[in-house]
């Protein structure tokens, strides 16, 4: 049984929305990002003190997007992963990175300045200067979508899984302005049922908001 430490919205939705495409088992650790003293047991599997992890067997690992090559390389193969030979590959590559290395690891320092920040410190030189690299970044995913449905072209991949989680982090707490075409794009991925199963068992155990 795999099991996946993380659980609400965070980045685990990604490796949770894996799982649920692939339709393999797993169970779900809740982890409390902002609880005052962490998880003795958490700790134990990620030191750094940071989600989502899974262990898989004798395999603990973490980064979402290196989480969901490891289940879909040793699981697969899926049609979330085309192969090196696919000519969607080289697209499926770059934006399954680019959704965590390109785009929402840069909104973090502006999530956090926005949230968590003192009030003098929330429009500081860092946060601004992510702001307009995911501005530009944003760019690439926005020509994409003027030429193709998915980030690899005709059909759904792993790397729509990451960047449709980007684009909700920076549209919905970060305050990036999505337009029409990233709205549609959102909506189009996340209607899919292991979307909706993944947002559920991601919510399992906790009390009603
Ligand atoms: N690159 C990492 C980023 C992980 C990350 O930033 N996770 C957030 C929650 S979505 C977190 O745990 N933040 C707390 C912290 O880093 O201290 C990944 O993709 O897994």
């Amino acid at each position: 049984m795999i099991t996946v430490w993380g659980g609400q919205t965070s980045r685990s939705i990604r490796v949770v929305w894996v799982l649920e495409e692939m339709g393999l088992p797993y169970e779900i650790r809740q982890v409390d990002m902002l609880a005052p003293v962490q998880d003795p047991a958490f700790l134990a599997v990620n030191p750094a003190n940071y989600i989502p992890a899974i262990q898989d067997g004798g395999v603990t690992m973490i980064e979402s997007v290196a989480i969901m090559e490891y289940l879909m390389g040793r699981y697969g193969p899926t049609p979330l992963a085309p192969a090196p030979g696919d000519p969607a590959f080289a697209a499926y590559q770059q934006f399954l990175h680019l959704g965590e290395a390109g785009l929402a690891t840069l909104m973090m320092p502006v999530v956090v300045s926005r949230f968590l920040a003192p009030e003098a410190e929330r429009e500081n030189w860092g946060a601004t200067w992510a702001r307009e690299c995911v501005e530009r970044r944003l760019d690439l995913v926005r020509a994409r979508l003027a030429r193709a449905p998915y980030m690899a072209g005709e059909a759904f991949t792993a790397a729509d899984i990451s960047v449709t989680y980007a684009l909700n982090l920076g549209g919905k707490h970060a305050g990036f302005a999505l337009g029409d075409a990233e709205q549609a794009y959102i909506a189009r991925t996340t209607a899919r049922d292991a979307f909706k199963r993944a947002m559920e068992r991601s919510h399992e155990g906790l009390a009603p908001a």
